[in-house]
């Protein structure tokens, strides 16, 4: 006899294939008299006058049978959720995984068995410490989070930016998270750590040291999201389906590479722009230009685990990719914005826990505590358990279980039977195959609290961050911790960070406490290991090395003005196309202006609204006869001194030499300041532009040297 089966499973609609809300298209669908849909409540009811509240005569009071209006607000005031207590600015993008190659020798993961196979994916960048509302280049980490929905349920590898973490137990992440946020009796400072309770925590948490140096860093303060690279950070198995276990640590590498601001530019981008990021990324996947990672590992076994210098399971630490080198093994393409920002990317919800079978997780404490947040966090922000139902957070493949009932229980399963075993033969049941076996690892022990004495080199993966990095980067760190201590005010915890310092580098040190003004140098931090390894520098831990060598994906500002040359403003649009990069044009009136052939060129912005740290390199193309009013602008003059100042390659046709002269450059050219007159100067300025910046100018503009 065939067997009886009740349908269980739960099949759900992506968000696309749902119907907007308004117009449900059914037999009743309702035209009003100029053919628009009828506007009706949310029970359907048709809405007669949508503007004027139901009232006693023209000025008497409000009548409580408007159940229109009562609804309108009622919904109006439910409107928000919490925001997410840390990572609350964010913002995602849809796209797919597509796997190289068979991974089978390591993990049964089914989104790693078949080259070639595409996996959809959501992704959520975010700062930490900001909330919802913040700007988009503070200083701080960013938050990396990325839901592959496989065959086998979702996976959420909820990364970050930078590859380790402040602190080394799960239980501390209340207290760093209170000392960065703003200070809870004066609510302030917004999204910054540059403050007495943030720096107060780390100096009294040496193992914060190593993540501090790349906080510090230009790393956080990114280009673009698109340029930055994503980490799982913690030390994560995979498991083949001989349920042998490989350590591995996960990397996202954007294709277009690295890249990020310098601090000045961040503070006046944060004003000119405070959504940058966002719409960024908006606006290269928009056009077409979708960003990229390849998704890398490193594959260790317990042998390696044991002989490398530090323990794998500290999230404070790195395995230099020197030592254990990244091997590509897929690709992450963003290519669809949400449909609705909070449907899609306020509503996810990322949860570490989510694994599908053939990859586990590792003893990192940290790590084991989040497996703990992530559900709870859901629970409060979403309001309750069924937020799985949420058409973003429900897997794409499909799902079967007993679960049910609870607040805004949206897909509920039919049938008479919801447990087992039963007698009936309905409903799903466990396999042993297929299911998800977790790793048998042996664990033995007393319990306790303590933390291993494999945790406790604090300075020399921080030392050796900074001794890795180029020497502007050097110096960007050392301006950004005097920077951040400057606006500590109490001077003991300034000592206490320099002492710290000393421990990584003295040099460094001593810069910075005479920047901040010290009369004598403290003592070394006592440290709990006393020796600190001097380990060679890694070459990949700086941006500079991994930058891009090309402008592909990079903006040029070009200012211009009425009598502009059409013929070389023309050539270097071209020129820029060409290396799949845009251009924006700046006038002094948003309208446009008229160039030389007499066309019209509309503006994207004027020069109040589109300052040069909006872009990656300027060009001035002006006219004799405009540039006597242009140099008068005070705007025009900063949209060339912030550009010379932030390193940024400026290209020039002769007209522009007076707005270089009174921007206080003349005599101080170099070899990014580039006339465009010449014949094949074109090529040549837009094939320097992949340099990015001109970092040797930048000590003669004093500009991050502390
Ligand atoms: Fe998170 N973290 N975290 N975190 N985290 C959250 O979960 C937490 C940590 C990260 O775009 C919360 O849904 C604890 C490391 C990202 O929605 C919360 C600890 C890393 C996001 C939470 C950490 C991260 C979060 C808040 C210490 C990098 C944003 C809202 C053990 C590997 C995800 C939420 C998104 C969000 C807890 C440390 C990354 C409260 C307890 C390390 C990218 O659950």
């Amino acid at each position: 006899m065939a067997k009886k089966t009740t349908k269980v499973q739960i099949n759900l609609v992506s968000i696309h294939d749902q119907k907007p809300h308004r117009g449900n298209g059914g037999e009743l669908h309702q035209f009003a008299e100029d053919g628009a849909e009828v506007l009706t409540t949310s029970q359907g009811t048709p809405v007669a006058d949508d503007q004027n509240s139901l009232r006693v005569g023209a000025r008497g009071p409000l009548i409580v049978d408007d159940f229109h209006f009562r609804e309108k607000i009622f919904h109006f005031d439910h409107e928000r959720i919490p925001e997410r207590v840390v990572h609350a600015r964010g913002y995602g993008a849809h796209g797919f995984f597509e796997t190289y190659e068979s991974l089978a020798a390591y993990t049964r993961a089914d989104i790693f068995q078949r080259a070639g196979e595409r996996t959809p994916a959501f992704v959520r960048f975010s700062t930490v410490a900001g909330n919802k509302g913040s700007f988009d280049l503070a200083r701080d980490v960013r938050g990396f989070a990325v839901k592959m929905y496989t065959q086998e349920g979702n996976w959420d590898l909820v990364g970050n930016n930078i590859p380790v973490f402040f602190i080394q137990d799960a239980i501390r992440f209340p207290d760093i998270i209170h000392a960065v946020k703003p200070e809870p009796d004066r609510a302030f400072p917004q999204a910054q750590s540059a403050h007495d309770t943030f720096w107060d925590f780390i100096s009294l948490t040496p193992e914060s040291m190593h993540m501090i140096m790349w906080v510090m860093s230009d790393r956080a303060i990114p280009r673009s999201f698109r340029f930055m690279e994503g980490f799982g950070v913690h030390t994560f198995r995979l498991v083949n389906a001989k349920d042998e276990s490989t350590f591995v640590k996960f990397h996202w590498k954007p294709k277009l590479g690295l890249q990020s601001v310098v601090w000045n530019e961040a503070v006046k981008i944060n004003g000119a722009d405070p959504d940058f990021h966002r719409r960024d990324l908006w606006q290269s996947i928009q056009s077409g230009n979708f960003p990229e990672w390849e998704l890398c590992v490193q594959l260790f076994d317990q042998d390696f685990a044991d002989s490398f210098d530090f323990d794998v399971l500290d999230p404070t630490k790195i395995i230099p990719e020197e030592i254990a080198p990244v091997k590509p093994i897929g690709r992450l393409v963003l290519d669809r914005m949400p449909d609705n920002f909070f449907a899609e990317t306020e509503q996810v919800a990322f949860m570490t826990q989510n694994v599908p079978p053939g990859i586990d997780f590792s003893n990192d404490p940290l790590l084991q505590g989040r497996n703990f947040s992530y559900l709870d966090t859901q629970l409060k922000r979403l309001g309750g358990p069924n937020f799985t139902h949420l058409p973003i957070n429900a897997p794409k493949c499909p799902f079967q279980h007993f679960q049910q009932d609870g607040h805004m229980a949206m897909r509920n399963p039919v049938g008479r039977i919801n447990y087992q075993p039963n007698s009936f033969g309905e409903g799903p049941r466990e396999s042993r195959e297929l299911g998800y076996r977790h790793f048998a690892s042996s664990e033995e022990g007393g319990k306790v609290r303590l933390r291993p004495e494999s945790f406790a080199d604090h300075y020399s993966q921080a030392r050796q961050f900074y001794i890795s990095q180029t020497e502007p980067e050097q110096r960007h760190i050392a301006a950004a911790l005097t920077f951040e201590l400057s606006k500590v005010e109490t001077p003991v915890i300034r000592e206490r960070m320099v002492a710290h310092l000393l421990n990584i580098d003295e040099s460094l040190a001593k810069t910075v406490a005479d920047k901040l003004g010290f009369q004598t140098m403290p003592k070394a931090a006592d440290a709990a290991m006393p020796t600190r390894q001097d380990l060679a520098p890694s070459p990949a831990l700086s941006i500079v090395e991994k930058g891009p060598k090309r402008f592909e994906g990079r903006k040029l500002g070009i200012l211009i003005t009425d009598g502009v040359d059409a013929n070389l403003l023309k050539g270097l649009i071209d020129t820029v196309g060409k290396e799949k990069a845009v251009v924006e044009f700046v006038a002094p009136k948003v309208g446009g202006v008229t160039a030389s052939d007499g066309k019209w060129i509309q503006a994207h912005h004027m020069i109040d609204g589109g300052p040069s740290v909006l872009f990656d390199a300027v060009a001035l193309l002006t006219s004799s006869a405009a540039i006597e009013d242009l140099i008068k602008e005070a705007t025009a003059r900063d949209f060339v001194a912030d550009a010379f100042q932030h390193c940024k390659f400026i290209g020039y046709d002769q007209s522009a030499v007076p707005l270089l002269e009174k921007a206080g450059i003349a005599g101080m050219e170099d070899e990014g300041i580039v006339s465009l007159s010449g014949k094949d100067s074109l090529p040549s300025f837009v094939s320097k532009l992949g340099t990015l910046r001109v970092w040797a100018r930048e000590p003669s503009v004093k500009l991050g040297k502390p």
